[in-house]
């Protein structure tokens, strides 16, 4: 067993694009090999810059994305790009769409995309984000970009991933500022007001200003408000040189560490909660049990106290 996997490793490393795909499928699967391929990949990671691009569907996260990986590539820099976002033309709904993206990045080696389902991950989409990051980091691309659809936890946790958020922001969809999620304005280090080739971009903007002037500055980062025309490549030098100023910023303070520690804090505990729950579930008889014993405590016939107590002796976890 261990053999194959430093052999795919390796493959991995040298950015060999099926051995990648392979070990995302794996990831997505929750497959045994996964986690052990991980483990020998991870001393290689740590490079990596993870930017998220997060907003409502149809703001042109997606063109962003595109625009920017373009823009890294020309530069040489090896570029990851990982779409969240159900309605993403890199996703099978825009078969399409697809097309073209990757017909723009065909050939090109140093660039892999791969779009993520939104839904039915084992252990959760943020984890299994995080580990397709990891494995496009140790894959040696050094820019990794993360599009999301900026709704629900899930959304918010992958976000959280990132050393640098984008929250993209159109005019002409009314009150869109009040209707964005306070969250989403909380967790922003850039805004981006694309299409600002359509009216209302100075009214978008005059707003954004007004409640960016009420966020509390961290560590002396006020985020910018850049302007960009996606489709027609306007503004992303732009948005790069911001994204690029973050970092900067807050590799010097020591904020991105302190951010990293907190991620793998958090980690961690997951990684020690499913565990431990793998191990009780196999030592109650799995699911099938479990459910059994549900059934019993719902009719009365056991208490939950004394369920979990029994079951916690059953795994060694107490006596
Ligand atoms: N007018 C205009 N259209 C844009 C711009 N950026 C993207 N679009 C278009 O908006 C639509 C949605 O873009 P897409 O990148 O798929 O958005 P996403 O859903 O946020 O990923 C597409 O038809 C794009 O061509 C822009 O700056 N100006
Ligand atoms: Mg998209």
């Amino acid at each position: 067993m261990s053999l194959p996997v430093e052999k795919w490793a390796e493959q991995i490393r040298d950015g060999d694009i099926r051995a990648i795909s392979r070990a995302i499928t794996a990831i997505e699967n929750h497959a045994p090999e996964a986690e052990p391929l991980l483990k020998v990949l991870f001393p290689q990671t740590g490079a990596a810059y993870l930017t998220g691009i997060t907003g409502a569907p149809g703001t042109g996260k997606s063109t962003l994305v595109d625009r920017l990986a373009a823009y890294h590539r020309k530069k040489d820099v090896r570029v990851g790009v990982i779409a969240v976002d159900p309605t993403s033309p890199y996703t099978g709904g825009a078969i399409l769409g697809d097309r073209i993206r990757m017909q723009s990045h065909a050939g090109d080696a140093g660039i892999f995309i791969r779009s993520m389902a939104t839904r039915g991950f084992l252990g959760g989409l943020a984890r299994a984000t995080a580990e397709v990051a990891l494995l496009l980091d140790a894959a040696g691309k050094r820019q990794i970009l993360i599009e999301t659809v900026g709704v629900g936890q899930d959304e918010i946790d992958i976000v959280r991933l990132a050393d640098c958020v984008v929250v993209v922001l159109v005019p002409g969809l009314g009150d869109d500022i009040q209707n964005m999620k306070a969250g989403l304005m909380e967790i922003g280090d850039i805004f981006v007001i694309n299409k600002s080739d359509r009216e209302g971009a100075d009214r978008l903007e005059e707003q954004l200003q007004a409640m960016l002037a009420l966020v509390m500055p961290r560590d002396g980062w006020h985020p910018p408000v850049i302007r960009t025309v996606a489709t027609e490549n306007k503004g992303i030098q732009q948005l790069a040189d911001a994204i690029g100023k973050f970092r900067a910023h807050f590799e010097s303070s020591g904020e991105r560490a302190k951010k990293h520690t907190e991620h793998w804090r958090n980690r961690l505990l997951e990684l020690i909660e499913s565990r431990i729950l793998e191990r009780v579930l196999s030592a109650v008889g799995g699911e099938a049990a479990l459910n059994q014993l549900a059934a019993e405590v719902a009719r009365r016939q056991k208490d939950p106290f004394a369920v979990v107590n029994e079951i916690l002796a059953k795994s060694g976890l107490q006596d």
